[in-house]
């Protein structure tokens, strides 16, 4: 029996019938669709059965007894197992990214990590340099409608006309804005992002007499090409590091901070109490389950995968004529541009039209977007999942060319 069948089998005999059928019909969805949703993935099922453990059951508020930050001791008895669950969880990603940074494992979501981060080092009202959403920043990253951009004073750099993001404007803004902390990391963004030059660039200003400011990133898209190595790494750079566990590194939904281990106490506190109750151990289960996986050369050589299918598939829609945003990629994802070759098809449209034929994608603004993003002009297409799934790069020219081609229709049709 898989585990789906088994799933299935418990909500039946429990009386779950119409939870189970939105369950089994989301299973032949994620079967039958070509997923191209560059933040999505498909976990193993170790991963998945580690979230379905009795670890669901457990109330554990506070951190495991050996806790090199020295916030330790839960709130509640009986945490014994949890606590060697959190240890081993904390050792395995220190071991996926061969690092010494302190990890804390119990951020619920990206959004929650970031939110502790901000929380560890900040005060509300606080300058914050971070990439634009429009130009492919995240949410949390200082958007007016998100708590980040209502706690805190976020200015923006973005990209340039090659659609790279501009060190040049970063560095200007530094002198300006005399941010308390500079944040890097993207959601669209197909281009390696130099962690380095970024870190030269505060070193450069706090030598020149400015505040030296906290250098974050968030590195949710990329980690698992850190992790493989085929990404400049933060580590060694960076003071705080959050990522999601959910995207390339093929876990569960979550998140994690890691941090130089001088500000190890700050990060934990504003986890807990700072910003989260109880940690979810079901899914630190599933977080290590995650861990134990991306550690080996196995996956490792899916990242390498990753990329070469991504840019096989970037390559051919450029081969058909399409523009790319930079031209090209160096990692999971890549962006299409209509707006030059198609003015009259949005990114909604697309992806509406995608979503029919059973292609998952999003729409997405482009460099110098001039639709509101509810339209937008562009299209991101991400490789993780279907590479999972077992597609290598003629699968990938495939799909460009099938999605061409209802283009094509789809024009004709208007
Ligand atoms: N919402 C996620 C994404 O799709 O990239 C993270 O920002």
């Amino acid at each position: 029996m898989t585990l789906q069948e088994m799933i299935n089998a418990s909500l039946l005999a429990g009386g779950h019938d119409e939870v189970a059928g939105f369950i089994r019909q989301e299973t032949q969805r994620q079967n039958s669709a070509i997923e191209l949703i560059a933040s999505e993935n498909f976990p193993s099922d170790a991963v998945k059965a580690a979230a379905a453990s009795d670890f669901v059951a457990k109330y554990t508020e506070g951190y495991p007894q050996q806790r090199e930050s020295g916030n330790r001791g839960r709130y509640y008895g009986g945490c014994e197992n949890a606590d060697a669950l959190e240890e081993y969880c904390c050792r395995k990603w220190k071991q996926v990214f061969s690092t010494d940074y302190h990890v804390n494992v119990q951020p619920h979501s990206g959004s929650s990590a970031n939110l502790a981060a901000f929380l560890s080092v900040l005060k509300p009202g606080d300058t914050v340099l971070s990439m634009s959403l429009e130009n492919g920043g995240h949410l949390t990253h200082g958007s007016p409608v998100n708590f980040s951009g209502r706690l805190f004073d976020f200015h923006f750099y973005g990209v340039d006309d090659t659609g790279r993001i501009s060190y040049e404007a970063l560095d200007e803004l530094l002198y300006s804005c005399k941010p308390k902390l500079v944040l890097a990391g993207a959601s669209a963004y197909s281009r390696e992002i130099d962690f380095r030059r970024i870190g030269e660039l505060i070193d450069r200003y706090a030598a020149a007499g400015g505040e030296r400011p906290w250098f974050m990133v968030d590195m949710a898209h990329i980690a698992g090409l850190v992790a493989a190595g085929v990404h400049q790494s933060p580590f060694g750079v960076a003071d705080i590091i959050t990522t999601t566990t959910h995207k390339t590194l093929r876990g569960t939904r979550g998140g994690l901070i890691f941090c130089k281990p001088e500000l190890a106490r700050k990060v934990d506190s504003a986890v807990f109490p700072g910003s989260q109750g109880g940690p979810l151990q079901h899914i630190i289960a599933a977080k290590a389950v995650t861990a134990d996986e991306d550690c080996t050369e196995q996956y490792r050589d899916y990242i390498r995968r990753v990329v070469a299918n991504t840019k096989a598939m970037c390559d051919e829609f450029i081969r058909m004529g399409y523009d790319v945003v930079t031209g090209g990629t160096d990692n999971h994802l890549f962006l299409v541009d209509f707006s030059r070759t198609h003015p009259d098809l949005t990114g909604k449209a697309v992806q509406n039209m995608l979503d029919e034929e059973g292609i998952t994608l999003n729409k997405n603004c482009v460099p110098n977007e001039k639709r509101s993003p509810v339209e937008a002009s562009g299209v991101r297409i991400g490789c993780a999942a279907m590479t999972t799934k077992g597609y290598d790069e003629e699968d990938f020219r495939a799909v460009a060319r099938r999605i061409d081609s209802l283009i094509r229709g789809y024009c004709a049709s208007l």
